[in-house]
């Protein structure tokens, strides 16, 4: 079949909107057709060519969702009409690392899918000249059709929102899951969250679901502000407005460090802010920001050595096939908010604005809408 899609042609240029050639579904896979599809920073840390892993050309995105329009042989958990959230992250329930409840990594299809292909290792896009086109994260949503494994295929109500739900394929899951799944946090802990973008509200508002009574956030925007406080944050700090050092600011504010610290921005130095103003002793840092190629955390060992610890997060722990339907729920039950960091609405010809809108400050999440 033809379909319409976003291309990123090459690193740094603007995405291509183009009629694709799309192949159907192999034994275990799924076409989808994408409803809507949010813009995560991590799409334009690939589109940059700042992401070492980044293969070009590609269909980008990886925050969908969308409807079931046919199986590949052998599918057996879904069908034809089922709503669906395709995962970058996985879960075939059989892998070492699913049968492990320390990690939601699922390797099964690992490997293919960071070199931008199914796991038979070919790919279902093409150009109208034949030219391959690479997958993204096994998802490639910014096309209003694609081909998913169905172990990467979340099945979810069908009375939730596309244009909502899209968000938990990735911002959502990913805060709100650094707070419960990966950092456990307490009733009554202390958090700081460095970046208050589509991500780190949403640790946020995890910290405020798991009963935190100090929440602070630090980020260069002050109009990141009113969404903090309004998802529940209880502290705002903006670095370049504060006299002196901004670790030693942190430790005073919240009476000698954050019990969890989560870095939702991608920059190393930060990175270090963030577990430097976490409670010596006990306090956990946790990076979720992605960070571009050949950067590199550092700190003193001493940080360590007293008592703070270093962590990370990818899709906030969460196996997506269990835990998203979930997330689903939350959300058309009211117990978590996600309309008010739905900032804009686009078309997919309107897609390359969505970018610098991020690039600007001015959304939390673009939409596209197909
Ligand atoms: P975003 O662009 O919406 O938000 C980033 C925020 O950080 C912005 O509000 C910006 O003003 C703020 N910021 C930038 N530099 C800062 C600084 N020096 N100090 C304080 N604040 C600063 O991005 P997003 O979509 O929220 O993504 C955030 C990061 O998380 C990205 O690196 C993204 O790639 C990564 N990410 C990781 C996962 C994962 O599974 N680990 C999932 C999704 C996104
Ligand atoms: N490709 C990059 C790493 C990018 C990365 O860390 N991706 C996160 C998801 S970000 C979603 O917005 C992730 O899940 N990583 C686990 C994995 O297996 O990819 C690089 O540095 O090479
Ligand atoms: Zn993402």
């Amino acid at each position: 079949m033809r379909t319409t899609a976003a291309v990123a042609l090459e690193a740094g240029k603007p995405l291509e909107i183009m009629e694709v050639n799309l192949e159907g579904p192999k034994a275990g896979e799924v076409l989808v057709e994408i409803k809507a599809t949010g813009l995560c920073h991590t799409d334009e840390f690939t589109r940059s060519g700042d992401d070492p892993e980044g293969i070009f050309p590609a269909i980008l995105g990886h925050e969908g969702a969308g409807v079931v329009i046919e199986v590949g042989e052998g599918v057996t958990s879904l069908e034809v009409g089922d709503h669906v959230i395709p995962l970058y992250t996985p879960e075939c329930r059989e892998c070492d690392y699913c049968l492990n409840p320390k990690t939601n990594l699922c390797q099964s299809i690992r490997s293919t899918q960071g070199a931008g292909l199914l796991p038979d290792g070919s790919t279902r896009f093409s150009m109208l000249d034949g030219t391959p086109i690479h997958h993204y994260m096994g998802c490639s949503t910014f096309a209003n059709h694609t081909v998913v494994p169905e172990i990467a295929l979340a099945k979810v109500r069908k009375d939730a929102p596309f244009d909502k739900i899209c968000y938990i394929g990735c911002g959502v899951t990913t805060g709100i899951g650094a707070v419960i799944n990966t950092a456990k946090v307490e009733i009554g802990s202390t958090g700081i969250v460095f970046g208050l973008g589509g991500i780190g509200l949403n640790v946020i508002q995890g910290l405020r679901l798991a009963g935190a009574d100090q929440i602070v956030g630090v980020d260069l925007n002050d109009d990141k502000e009113a969404m903090g406080r309004h998802f529940g944050m209880t502290d705002f700090v903006n670095p370049t407005k504060i006299d002196g050092d901004i670790v030693a600011h942190l430790v005073e504010l919240t009476g000698g460090g954050g019990d969890y610290t989560f870095d939702a921005t991608g920059n190393v130095n930060v990175m270090r802010q963030a577990l430097e103003s976490a409670h010596k002793g006990w306090g956990e840092s946790i990076i979720i920001g992605v960070a571009g190629a050949g950067q590199e955390i550092a700190t003193r060992p001493f940080q360590l050595v007293t008592g703070r610890s270093w962590r990370g997060t990818a899709f906030g722990g969460a196996s997506g096939r269990t835990d998203v339907p979930k997330i689903v729920d939350w959300y058309m039950d009211g117990k978590i908010e996600i309309d008010p960091m739905i900032t804009h609405k686009l078309s997919l010809d309107e897609i390359n604005h969505g970018f610098d809108l991020m690039h600007e400050g001015k959304s939390i999440r673009a939409v596209v809408e197909f």
